[in-house]
């Protein structure tokens, strides 16, 4: 076996303990209405100033630990009650709910504000979640009111009632929208001119849990046991 083939196989070791890959951020958020604990966690999505009369969604920042699913938003004209996110569990848009027909996610789950609620294919609200918190899958957010950031936490224990959980990998698909506002022309539904696009919507989102980062340790004992097995060669 060549030596490349060993590099490869040592850099899997290491991609799997969680030490290189860096698609998502393992941190620890305090959900408080303050931002500090933010910092240096990569923005996924920056939305155009695109909504007006509702939320207008801005840049979206997301990380995890073992217990929860941290998302920050943040909303040009400090308005922000209304928000939903919209979970699509098994990454297909065609198994769950199609916000604005728009073909974006198929969503299984979703929340406004803190409140959470099963999807479905053409059903909007089919039911309840359950785990934590509150017993009913919902969030914890801060603050409760319109404002120009807002962080919440969703546990990895959640699930529908009806079956199935909003967590069955380490991958999933979300959308941050909201269905009130002008959109960007300004001109609401029935005006003359008005373009149809009502509301805000993110981009889709695809995370991939993160895990903590081996020690340099670990790694070590890694790249040791690499290089024995190639010398054994
Ligand atoms: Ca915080
Ligand atoms: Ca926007
Ligand atoms: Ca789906």
């Amino acid at each position: 076996m060549t030596r490349r083939i060993w590099s490869a196989a040592a850099l899997l070791i290491a991609m799997q303990t969680g030490g290189i890959v860096t698609a998502g951020t393992f941190k620890t958020i305090v959900i408080d209405d303050a931002y500090a604990d933010w910092a240096g966690v990569p923005v996924v999505d920056s939305d155009a100033g695109d909504n007006f009369g509702g939320p207008d969604i801005a840049d979206t920042q997301i990380a995890n630990d073992n217990q929860n699913l941290y998302i920050r938003n943040t909303f040009a004209n400090n308005l922000a009650l209304g928000t939903f996110i919209s979970i699509d569990t098994d990454k297909n848009s065609a198994t769950g709910f199609d916000i604005f027909s728009a073909g974006l996610i198929g969503a299984e789950v979703g929340w406004q504000n803190d409140f959470g609620f099963a999807q479905d294919t053409g059903v909007f609200n089919s039911g309840t979640l359950s785990g934590d918190y509150f017993g009913g899958g919902h969030a914890l957010m801060s603050p409760f009111a319109d404002a120009g950031s807002r962080e919440l936490a969703i546990s990895l224990a959640n699930v529908r009632t009806a079956g199935g959980a909003t967590f069955p990998d380490n991958v999933i698909r979300l959308l941050v929208w909201v269905d009130k506002g002008t959109g960007a022309d300004q001109l609401p539904t029935g005006f003359p001119g008005d373009d149809g696009r009502n509301y805000d919507v993110s981009a889709v989102i695809e995370y991939t849990l993160a895990v903590p980062e081996a020690s340099s340790c670990m790694l070590a004992l890694i790249g040791g046991g690499a290089l024995l097995l190639k010398r054994r060669r």
